[in-house]
């Protein structure tokens, strides 16, 4: 191209332009009020496609977190009360008690035997999939086989519940063995069980942990105790109990209260587990296992027993203070209804601030 083509060119694309933009105007069925707005549109198109991109980075983001378990949305407790009003003395749940949250989970699952087991716990269940409260196979250590737990997807969600009293149906003065390898039900919302310290072991046994301890007594008032860091060693240890901060509203009762004379008899920190064939608490007269008809941490012997004798009236007299006791809330002669002892990591603390933990 010479010299002059090129400027006729240069005078002429413009016009050729011009005549183009009119051309397409004219044959846009837009009316030509709305034209003005062209150079504002494209201005806003632009906008929206780079605010979509932020969105997207966003959900990106937000599906990151969500896979990680540093981040916990708030879950609101929806049917919370459900399992923890429903059993009256003498009503059998068992028969026909199944909720439809537990029918859906039936539903849901494929038989057990064959089932796949992911999690390690109820919260990275709660983190996969988010399902309702149920009895779920999990595997807290590789190396071991799957076991099968009651998982409370409430109260903020991802509990691994190691503990459970409802109904009383289940006894629980027992022998090592048992309380080493877990007795009780496992097939419904309501039943009651203890895991097993075995099982407890491996479960507390990484990372920090959240205990709380869940209480309701006859009149349906609740209450709860939390302790952070949570352990038993092993069994050549006898599963002695240690555990970090208490906080909550039942008292301090695993320490035995806030008297020096009540905490030199009844603090249960450094305690190791007795059943009634196996005596490893500090009364040197007899055995606290067979007084308080339990296996349990005991020292000279507690301000707190949950796996005692289960009364039916609440406050009971006897010859020992054995009852479902937590001795800060209702004082020792004052049997619990419900009791639940369950775990989960300690970075699910912010959910239990914004709600799930209060009754
Ligand atoms: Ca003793």
């Amino acid at each position: 191209m010479d010299v002059s083509a090129r400027s006729l060119f240069l005078k002429v694309m413009p016009v050729l332009l011009l005549l183009a933009l009119v051309i397409s105007m004219a044959s846009s069925t837009q009316p030509s009020a709305t034209d003005s707005c062209g150079p504002e549109l494209a201005t806003i198109k632009r906008n929206i496609r780079t605010l979509e991109k932020k969105l997207l980075s966003g959900k990106w983001q937000v599906e990151h977190l969500q896979r990680h378990k540093y981040f916990r949305p708030f879950q609101t407790a929806v049917s919370k009360t459900k399992p923890e009003t429903d059993t009256a003395p003498g009503v059998n749940h068992n028969s026909s008690g199944t909720s439809n949250t537990d029918m859906t989970l039936m539903k849901q699952l494929p038989p057990a035997g064959s089932l796949i087991v992911h999690d390690k716990d109820c919260s990275e269940l709660f983190d996969r999939l988010k399902p309702p409260s149920g009895f779920y196979r999990i595997r807290p250590k590789l190396h071991q086989d799957p076991l099968l737990v009651y998982c409370d997807m409430e109260d903020g969600g991802g509990w691994t519940v190691f503990q459970r009293r409802r109904h009383g149906k289940v006894d629980f003065n027992r022998d090592w063995v048992d309380y080493r390898d877990g007795f009780g039900d496992f097939k419904l919302w309501n039943d009651e069980f203890w895991l097993g310290n075995e099982h407890i072991y491996s479960l507390l046994s990484e990372d920090k942990n959240l205990v709380k301890i869940d209480l309701m007594d006859w009149d349906g008032q609740r209450s709860f105790a939390f302790y952070n860091n949570f352990r038993i060693t092993n069994e050549a240890d006898k599963y002695r109990l240690q555990y970090g901060q208490y906080s909550g509203k039942a008292g301090d009762a695993l320490t035995g209260g806030s008297g020096m004379v009540e905490q030199w008899s009844a603090c249960l920190s450094g305690m190791q587990f007795s059943t009634r064939d196996q005596d490893n608490d500090r009364y040197l007269h007899g055995s606290c296992a067979e007084e308080n008809k339990a296996g349990w941490w005991f020292n000279r012997c507690h301000a707190a027993n949950l796996n005692g004798k289960f009364y039916r009236n609440g406050k009971y007299k006897g010859q020992y203070d054995n009852g479902v006791v937590w001795g800060t809330w209702k004082g020792l002669w004052y049997s619990l209804r419900h009791t639940t002892m369950k775990v989960r990591p300690q970075f699910f603390l912010d959910d239990i601030g914004s709600g799930g933990g209060g009754e």
